[in-house]
């Protein structure tokens, strides 16, 4: 085994808290949805039993009405905050109050896959209900226009925390009654590298609406202070609607394939509303005052992940990619350099976020763009040939940010990036 591979499986294991692995040591000490989701991808290159574990043991927390939480607090620990007691949802295991991007689906489909397609696999079929469940709680709650995309209640829920795709919305939040509160974040990095405290009483002042509300969803939805369609979740769940749709045909489950293909038909047609015909791409848009952000993140190039758009959009999206190229000494940043309030170190404003990227990847190389699926990848081994294990890094120095031995970093180059090259 070469080094780096040793290396990236040895943060897998270190970071494993029995039965699921927090993101990297001190940061983040809890089990997260989506960092979960592509944890076991990297799982499955070694430990195929750990794999499926580390989703199982995120389901364990799904809540009754469907959704799957951003947080699952298995146990207590001080260095992060807002913890369990600030969420008050009152779960067993306590949990965040919000979700994350709904890639589960896809990454369950891609683990039974590649185990063979057993369509009698009964921790795929236990997993797919799951799954469903989730996906029926988004159609739900969270589709304000009928139009298939995915609504947000809380900027966390991107797990584009801080994307300037959310400045507009988050400037109308009310601070004033947030009240004093001990951040942990910027004791453990840098603070350059992380929201600012304006920024964070915002997302506090969401959360606290939320719970003020004894967490419920349809009135958040309904009057919660920041309400935005998420370009990248509604891509998201596109995808795994139709990747959990090839589960349903192979579990013969027939009105749930009837009903998929009419939320994927729904989903492909409402994608529309966010393509932003003057920057030539996908953007998020304000639910509240149907305003597009007009930004052109990584997100916006899930649009091939997802099979979206005309030959025309797909070529202006290329174009777009082209562009970002001439200024990105790697790819792909989380937002175009020269965009407002772009800062290639300062969290989803500009660094790198290798699962974006190989999502991206994994939809270039499906819509025939090999050259530009390639780039990416090799750009993204070159980030941790040279900086190591990071959560994020900078797309103009390649120097990585926020927390180190980050484990979705470490599946990415086991699953995607890293095979293949002798490090
Ligand atoms: C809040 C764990 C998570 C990722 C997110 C990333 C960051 C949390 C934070 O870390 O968010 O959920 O406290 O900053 O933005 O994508 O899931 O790695």
């Amino acid at each position: 085994m070469t080094g780096l591979n040793a290396r990236a499986q040895e943060i897998l294991r270190r970071n494993d808290r029995g039965g699921y692995t927090v993101p990297t040591h001190g940061l983040y000490p809890y089990q997260w949805n989506w960092d979960s989701a592509f944890v076991a991808l990297g799982f499955a290159e070694f430990d195929r039993d750990r794999a499926w574990r580390e989703i199982e043991t995120l389901i364990s927390a799904q809540w009754e009405d469907g959704m799957i939480p951003h947080i699952v607090f298995h146990q207590e620990d001080p260095g992060y905050f807002p913890g369990p007691s600030v969420w008050a949802t009152g779960k067993t295991p306590p949990t965040s109050g919000i979700t994350q991007p709904p890639v589960l689906a896809s990454i369950v489909r891609s683990l039974w896959e590649t185990e063979g397609a057993d369509p009698a696999c009964p921790r795929m079929a236990a997993l797919y209900a799951a799954c469903l469940r989730s996906h029926r709680w988004f159609h739900q709650y969270r589709d304000p226009l009928g139009n298939g995309l995915v609504m947000v209640t809380h900027n966390w829920e991107t797990g584009r925390d801080n994307s300037s795709e959310w400045d507009d919305a988050l400037a109308r939040v009310d601070t004033s009654g947030v009240g004093t509160y001990q951040r942990r974040d910027t004791g453990h990095v840098d603070a350059a590298m992380r929201p600012t405290q304006q920024e964070y009483d915002r997302y506090v002042a969401i959360l606290q609406f939320g719970r003020n509300t004894g967490w419920n969803h349809r009135e958040i939805a309904d009057k919660g202070p920041f309400r935005v369609l998420d370009v990248g979740m509604s891509m998201e769940l596109l995808r795994a609607n139709r990747d959990l749709l090839v589960m349903a045909q192979a579990l013969g489950d027939q009105p749930t394939i009837a009903e998929l293909e009419a939320r994927i038909a729904l989903s492909y047609q409402g994608m529309d509303w966010l393509w932003n015909d003057e920057v030539g791409a996908y953007c998020s848009r304000d639910v509240t005052t149907g305003e597009s952000s007009g930004l052109v993140t990584n997100a916006s190039f899930l649009a091939f992940y997802a099979d979206v758009g005309s030959p025309a959009q797909g070529a202006r999206l290329i174009e777009a990619l082209a562009r970002i190229r001439t200024s990105a000494r790697y790819l792909l940043p989380s937002l175009e350099a020269g965009s407002r309030d772009y800062d290639h170190k300062r969290y989803w404003r500009g660094p790198i976020w290798l699962v974006v990227s190989y999502m991206v990847a994994q939809g270039l190389v499906e819509q025939g763009h090999l050259d530009w699926a390639e780039q990416i990848r090799t750009d993204s081994a070159a980030l941790i040939e040279t900086s190591g294990f990071y959560e994020s890094f900078s797309p103009e120095t390649g120097q990585g940010s926020g927390g180190p031995d980050f484990s979705w970093t470490a599946a990415m180059w086991l699953a995607w990036c890293g095979k293949g090259r002798a490090a």
